[in-house]
C-alpha cells in the first residue's frame, strides 16, 4: 500500500477547512484535517511545499515511522502549523489503515472501551433569560453537559457569547459566533477582568438555582486571568461545583497552574493551543490539571493524541479534548476514535456544523442522547465530497481580539 497521490482541499463551506487527502496505489484514500483558524494557508503551503513531496511512494502502514520522520527531519521542534500539517498525515495513515483492513480505527487503538462518549455543548447569552433559554435549547438536543459563558455587565462583546442566539443548522451561521468572524481585519473585542471575576459567580449562583444540583456545567476562562485571579475565581465557583474550568491562565506560562492548584479544588482543564505531548509533561505529572484538552488536529493526529492520554491515565487525569467547529469533521472523527478506546475518557466537547459542512464531509459519527460515537465504518468514518468542497472557496477569515478600557491588547 503505497501513497501514490496526495492532494491539499480547502473548502469554506461554513468555514475554512483545510484537508489532506492520501490516495494509494491500491486505490483506497485516507483524509487528515490540518485546519488551524485564521492561519490556513500557512498548513497549506507547509503542506504542498514540504510534507507532499515527501510521501510520494512511502508505505502507507508505516505510521509511527511517517510521523517521526516528519517531526525528526524538520528539525525545527513543534508550534502549531508544524503539527497540524504532521496530523494530517497521521490521520489519514490511521484512515488508510482502517480501510485496508476493514476495520473503525478505535479498533486498532484497543478496541472500544464503553458505548459512548458524553458531550458537552456551548450554551452562551448576554444576560440570564437568554442563557437559561440556550442552556434548555442544548439540552432539548439532548447534551447533558453543558459549557457556560456569560456576557458581563459593562462589556459589549466577549469570547464564547454568541451574538445571536440559535444553534447549528441555519448552514450554521446562526451558531458560527466564536472565532470564524468573516472579514480582513480581527474583530475588537473588550475585556475588564475585575467585572468578569464579580460577575461569573453570580451566573453560576443562579444557574444552580434554576437547573438544580445534577446539570455537570462547564466554563472557558480562555487565557485571560493572572494566576492570582485564576486562583480566586476557581475558588469563587467552588460552591457552584464545575465539571472544569478551562485554561484559566494564558497556555504560556504552564508554571502558574502550580499556584492555582495550591488555592482551588475547582478542576482545571488546558491544553487545546498545546501542540505536543512535551507542553502537558510537566502539568500531568504533578497533577496540576484534572483534564486535557488536546485536540486530534493540533497535536500531531491519533498516534500522540493517544500516547499523552496512556501518560494521563498513570495520574487519573482524563481527556476533554477540544471540539469546536474549527476542528474539521475529519479531526473529530479521529478523537471520536481515541476517546472510544481510552480508558481514561473524560468528555469530549462538541461544537455543532452547520448544514453545508455535514453536506460536504459525509461522517457515520452519531450524537444521541448526549452521546458521541464515530460509527463502524472502515477507517475514520469520513468522507468528502469534492464537487460540494469545490463550491466553497477559502474565505479571509481571523479570530477575533481584546483591548482593555485603556486600549491595551489583551489575550483573548
Ligand atoms: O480557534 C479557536 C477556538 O477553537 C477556541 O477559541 C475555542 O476555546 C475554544 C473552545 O474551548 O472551544
Ligand atoms: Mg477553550
Amino acid at each position: 500500500m503505497k501513497i501514490e497521490r496526495a492532494e491539499v482541499i480547502v473548502t469554506s463551506p461554513n468555514r475554512n477547512f483545510v484537508t489532506l487527502k492520501l490516495t494509494t496505489d491500491d486505490g483506497l484514500t485516507g483524509l487528515g484535517d490540518a485546519t488551524v483558524n485564521g492561519r490556513e494557508l500557512a498548513v497549506v503551503s507547509y503542506l504542498t511545499d514540504h510534507v507532499v513531496p515527501l510521501l510520494l511512494g512511502l508505505d502507507a502502514h508505516r505510521i509511527e515511522d511517517t510521523w517521526q520522520f516528519l517531526y525528526r527531519s524538520a528539525y525545527w521542534r513543534r508550534g502549531p502549523i508544524t503539527m497540524a500539517a504532521i496530523a494530517a498525515v497521521d490521520m489519514a495513515l490511521w484512515d488508510l489503515k482502517g480501510k485496508a483492513a476493514g476495520l473503525p480505527v478505535y479498533q486498532f487503538l484497543g478496541g472500544a472501551s464503553r458505548s459512548g462518549m458524553m458531550a458537552y455543548g456551548h450554551a452562551s447569552g448576554k444576560e440570564l433569560p437568554e442563557l437559561f433559554d440556550s442552556i434548555r435549547e442544548h439540552q432539548e438536543l439532548g447534551y447533558r453537559s453543558i459549557r457556560v459563558q456569560p456576557g458581563v455587565p459593562g462589556l459589549k462583546a466577549i469570547y464564547g457569547v454568541a451574538s445571536n442566539t440559535g444553534l447549528a443548522g441555519n448552514e450554521g451561521v446562526r451558531y458560527d459566533h466564536e472565532p470564524a468572524q468573516r472579514g480582513v481585519m480581527p474583530m475588537l473585542e473588550d475585556w475588564d477582568t475585575r467585572a468578569y471575576l464579580r460577575h461569573v459567580p453570580t451566573v453560576f449562583e443562579a444557574i444552580r438555582a434554576e437547573f438544580g444540583a445534577e446539570l455537570p456545567l462547564l466554563h472557558d476562562g480562555h487565557h485571560r486571568m493572572t494566576p492570582l485571579q485564576a486562583a480566586a475565581f476557581g475558588r469563587s465557583l467552588e460552591p457552584y461545583d464545575l465539571f472544569w474550568l478551562e485554561d484559566c491562565t494564558p497556555a504560556e506560562n504552564q508554571e502558574a497552574l502550580r499556584l492555582v492548584r495550591q488555592h482551588t479544588t475547582t478542576p482545571l482543564a488546558i491544553g487545546e493551543v498545546f501542540n505536543t505531548i512535551w507542553d502537558f509533561q510537566a502539568l500531568i505529572k504533578e497533577q496540576l490539571i484534572d483534564y486535557v484538552r488536546a485536540a486530534s488536529t493540533h497535536f500531531g493526529g491519533i498516534s500522540p493524541l493517544k500516547k499523552v492520554m496512556d501518560y494521563a491515565a498513570q495520574y487519573q487525569i482524563k481527556s476533554g479534548c477540544h471540539g469546536p467547529t474549527d476542528i474539521s469533521p475529519v479531526g473529530f472523527a479521529a478523537q471520536l476514535h481515541v476517546g472510544l478506546a481510552i480508558h481514561n475518557f473524560g468528555i469530549q466537547e462538541y461544537m455543532q456544523h452547520g448544514a453545508r459542512t455535514n453536506a460536504t464531509f459525509e461522517q457515520s459519527m452519531t450524537f444521541v442522547d448526549g452521546f458521541l460515537h464515530p460509527g463502524e465504518r472502515p477507517g475514520l468514518g469520513v468522507e468528502l465530497d469534492v464537487d460540494e468542497a469545490g463550491k466553497y472557496p477559502y474565505v479571509t477569515a481571523y479570530l477575533p481580539y481584546n483591548r482593555l478600557a485603556d486600549g491595551t491588547v489583551h489575550d483573548w
